[in-house]
C-alpha cells in the first residue's frame, strides 16, 4: 500500500489538521507528514499546491488526494477496517457518525472565541452567551456519550475513535481557557490530554516558534 503523506498547519494553531493527526497516530499507523506555516507569505501558494481547496489538513495517499478533516477521517477508517477507527455497534456507531458532524459544522462561537493555542498558559476569559452555549452542548454530548458507550474505556466509546479525534480541538480549548464542565467530562479531557499522540504533538507546537497575533486571546 501507498505510503500515507499528510499536510497540516502550525501544530500549536491549526485545529482541523489535529484531528486526523490524532487518528493516524492513536491508530499507530506510518504517516509522512509536512507542515505549513499558517498566514505567512507562502501559506497559500503552498497549500494549492497540494488541494484547490486551499484549506489544510490535506491527505495524499498514491494518487489519491482527500481534503476535507472528516472526510480524511472516513477515508482513513475505509481503508483501515482492521482498527476500528468508528466504534463497532451500530448504534454507537451512528452517535459517533451525529457527534462528528455536529462537531465539524457548528460551534462556530466557540472556536471564535477561543481558537485553539496549544502553548497558552492556563488561563479564563470571559465567555458571551453564545459560547457558553456551545460549552454546555458539549459538556452534555461527552458526559452522555461517556455514560452511555463509554464502557471501560476512558474515551467517549470507549477506545479511541475518530468522535474522539474530532473533538481533541476542543479538548484542548477547554483547557488552556481553564472552562469549566462536568467531572465526567474533565475525566474524558484528561485522558485525552494524556494520549502519547497528543502529548507528541504539544511538544512539537512548543518547538515552533511561528505566532499569530489573531490567535493570541488574552
Ligand atoms: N472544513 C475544513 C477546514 C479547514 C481549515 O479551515 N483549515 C485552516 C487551518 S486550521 C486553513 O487551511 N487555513 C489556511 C487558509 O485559510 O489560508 C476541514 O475540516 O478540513
Amino acid at each position: 500500500m501507498a505510503k500515507l503523506h499528510l499536510i497540516i498547519g502550525n501544530k500549536n494553531y491549526s485545529s482541523w489538521s489535529l484531528r486526523p493527526w490524532m487518528a493516524l497516530s492513536m491508530a499507530h499507523i506510518p504517516f509522512d507528514e509536512t507542515v505549513i506555516s499558517l498566514r505567512a507569505p507562502q501559506t497559500k501558494k503552498r497549500i494549492l499546491e497540494h488541494s484547490a481547496a486551499g484549506k489544510v489538513p490535506v491527505l495524499h495517499h498514491g494518487k489519491l488526494t482527500v481534503w476535507e478533516s472528516l472526510a480524511i477521517l472516513e477515508y482513513m477508517a475505509e481503508i483501515f477496517p482492521d482498527k476500528r477507527l468508528w466504534p463497532v455497534g451500530k448504534a454507537a456507531r451512528a452517535a459517533a457518525r451525529s457527534m462528528a458532524s455536529e462537531m465539524h459544522c457548528g460551534f462556530a462561537a466557540l472556536r471564535n472565541a477561543c481558537p485553539m493555542n496549544v502553548r497558552r498558559p492556563r488561563r479564563a476569559i470571559v465567555l458571551a452567551d453564545e459560547v457558553r452555549s456551545d460549552i454546555a452542548r458539549i459538556d452534555a454530548l461527552w458526559r452522555d456519550c461517556r455514560r452511555a458507550h463509554g464502557g471501560k474505556g476512558r474515551f467517549l466509546f470507549g477506545g479511541f475513535s475518530n468522535a474522539d479525534a474530532m473533538f481533541a480541538p476542543v479538548v484542548t480549548r477547554f483547557d488552556t481557557y481553564d472552562i469549566k464542565v462536568s467531572p465526567e467530562s474533565r475525566a474524558y479531557m484528561d485522558a485525552v490530554l494524556a494520549t502519547p499522540a497528543f502529548q507528541a504533538w504539544k511538544t512539537a507546537a512548543l518547538q515552533e516558534t511561528w505566532t499569530i497575533a489573531s490567535e493570541e486571546i488574552d
